[in-house]
């Protein structure tokens, strides 16, 4: 069998417990990368790690990881380094939305969990990761951001606002990385059915299946299929920032909805 670009590196996954980090997982799996995954909920890590060594990965382990807790994130650094002793990717996707308030009626537990997953957790992240990358002379970090930090929309105003930091972080470290072999990649997708609605509206199904009424999103699988592409380009090629919605998505706005039957 020939071998695969991503064969036998060391990936870590944020947020693999479902999702996009869940589909990226088994992904690199099928890829035979070996992968280090987090998150919160420890018990759907334990079934989408076997689904990637039912995939192909050689090696697929798994640790509670909290990007909102420097501590949490520190120890699984330390767990990584026992564990490979290197990484060759960083996905930093856990994160999300929580409400649809105007800043008006905003909370601020919503605003500051925003905050502290999607922009904090990948300062936490990069950092506590960096030093098992940089004495390899190269490696790669993708930060998943959100079309949500290029364009404002009511409601949206921190979590707009933490992917907007989020999209400029990445921005920053790959001026500081420039010359270490470490590259930087964004990818921002739009719409995509996830339980990313679902977390956003705290458990009302409802109204997060209305999010995608009468459009065809994305799905879990085409965004981690950008991701394992910008993982396996040779390691001259850098993919600076990827914007990725779906067809029936033109802007944040401008959606094309189809009536029911249509
Ligand atoms: P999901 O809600 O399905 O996945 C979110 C993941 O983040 C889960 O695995 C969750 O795991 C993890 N997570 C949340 N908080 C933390 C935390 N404090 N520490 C560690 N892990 C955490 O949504 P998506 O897959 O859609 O979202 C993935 C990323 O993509 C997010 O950053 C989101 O903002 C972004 N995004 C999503 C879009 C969409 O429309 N779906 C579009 C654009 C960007 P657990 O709860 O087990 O900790
Ligand atoms: C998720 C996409 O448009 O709901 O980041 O903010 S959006």
């Amino acid at each position: 069998m020939a071998k695969t670009a991503l064969e036998d590196q060391w990936v870590v996954i944020t947020g693999a417990s479902s999702g996009f980090g869940a589909a990226a997982a088994r992904l690199f799996g099928a890829q035979r990368a070996r992968l280090l995954l987090g998150a919160r909920r420890v018990d759907r890590l334990e079934v989408i790690a076997r689904e990637a060594e039912g995939a192909g990965s050689p090696e697929a382990l798994f640790r509670r990881l909290d990007v909102t807790k420097t501590e949490s994130v520190n120890a699984f650094a330390e767990w990584a380094r026992d564990k490979a002793g290197r990484v060759d990717v960083l996905v930093n996707n856990a994160g999300g939305a929580l409400g649809l308030d105007p800043v008006i009626e905003g909370k601020d537990e919503d605003w500051e969990t925003m905050f502290q997953t999607n922009a904090l957790g990948v300062l936490r992240m990069c950092r506590a990761i960096l030093p098992l990358m940089l004495p390899h002379g190269r490696g790669t970090i993708i930060n998943i951001g959100s079309v949500a930090g290029r364009t404002a929309y009511e409601g949206g105003a921190a979590y707009c606002a933490a992917k907007a930091g989020e999209l400029q972080i990445t921005r920053a470290l790959r001026l500081e990385l420039c010359g270490s072999g470490v590259r930087v990649c964004a990818i921002d997708p739009g719409m995509a059915e996830t339980e990313f609605s679902l977390v956003r509206f705290k458990g009302d199904a409802e109204r997060a299946a209305k999010v995608y009424e009468g459009l065809e999103p994305l799905r879990a699988e085409d965004v981690a299929e950008a991701i394992v592409w910008t993982a396996s380009r040779p390691p001259h090629v850098c993919v600076d920032e990827m914007v990725i919605k779906c067809t029936d998505q033109a802007e944040v706005y401008k959606v094309h909805r189809r009536s029911s039957g249509g």
